[in-house]
């Protein structure tokens, strides 16, 4: 589909082509578009924009990024189609893996998004192929469904674009768990030891910058950020960020009646 760059809404029209293209090659479920309209809709209330306290999560992220051992990147149907470019790039920066894990499981489709990956990053992906699964314990899904290798052995995963019981399982394994989540409400947002309210679209080119500007930071300095970090004080501040745009809007509304 044509968007024209001047319409009001080209870049929320343009990621919303980008996983209809994700459907049509396998990569997205098709309950993947449902999931970014809930996306969208909290996208709207956050005025479209990579808010203070976004940063401050990308901050603290980065900071576990990079202080983490073995961190992996598990990607979705979503995030495949929206910024695997970025994935991979990140995967470079922390030497890590970045690991295929569904809800709408198919075998068919984890190859797929290996694939699509492999062709551009043969060496950052982890595949069923050559590693054994184990399965992580209390995660009614697919998901609990991972490789040893991979999340299995890691001591931080990035969890973006998902509302579940994985997170609270992850944690509970002992892992420190990033996510990135419109939706500061979710079962994952509340869960995660760090939660990025904002676009994946919009905050993975921060993450890489944070990430790399960090790298040459010394560590007392990235263990300093997460000590001063709260996840809870950062969350409500994206609610009360949601709650005072809904009531500016209700106030114009009840101004404009005696105009
Ligand atoms: O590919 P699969 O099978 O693993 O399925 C992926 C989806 C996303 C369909 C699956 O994980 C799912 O059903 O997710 P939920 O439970 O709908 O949760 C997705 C969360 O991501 C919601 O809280 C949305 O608000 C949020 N979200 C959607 N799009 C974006 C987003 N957050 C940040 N950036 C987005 N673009």
């Amino acid at each position: 589909m044509f968007i024209n760059p001047s319409h009001p809404r080209a870049v929320s029209l343009r990621i919303r082509e980008r996983l209809v293209w994700g459907v049509k090659k396998g990569l997205t479920s098709t309950a993947g578009l449902l999931a970014h309209g809930r996306g969208e809709a909290f996208d709207y209330l956050l005025s479209e924009t990579t808010q203070k306290f976004a940063r401050e999560a990308i901050k603290a992220a980065s900071a576990y990024f990079i202080l983490s051992s073995q961190p992996i990147l598990s990607i979705n149907g979503n995030t495949a189609a929206l910024c695997a470019k970025d994935f991979i790039q990140l995967a470079r920066i922390l030497n890590c893996k970045i690991e295929v894990n569904l809800f709408h499981y198919s075998q068919k489709r984890v190859k797929l998004i290996e694939n699509y990956l492999k062709k551009s990053a043969k060496e950052s992906v982890l595949t069923s192929k050559n590693n054994s699964q184990m399965a992580i314990p209390n995660i009614g899904s697919a998901r609990g469904k991972v490789l040893k290798e991979g999340i299995g052995r890691s001591d931080l995963v990035f969890v973006p674009l998902e509302d579940g019981d994985r997170t609270k399982a992850l944690v509970a394994a002992g892992k420190k768990v990033v996510t990135v989540d419109l939706n500061p409400l979710s079962r994952t947002a509340q869960t995660a030891n760090v939660t990025i309210v904002d676009n994946i679209t919009r905050c993975m080119p921060h993450i890489l910058k944070t990430v790399e500007f960090f790298k040459k930071l010394p560590k007392d300095k990235l263990v300093e950020i997460i000590k001063n970090y709260n996840n809870e004080t950062v969350l409500s501040q994206a609610i009360n960020f949601i709650n005072s745009h809904l009531y500016a809007a209700a106030e114009n509304l009840e101004r404009k009646k005696f105009v």
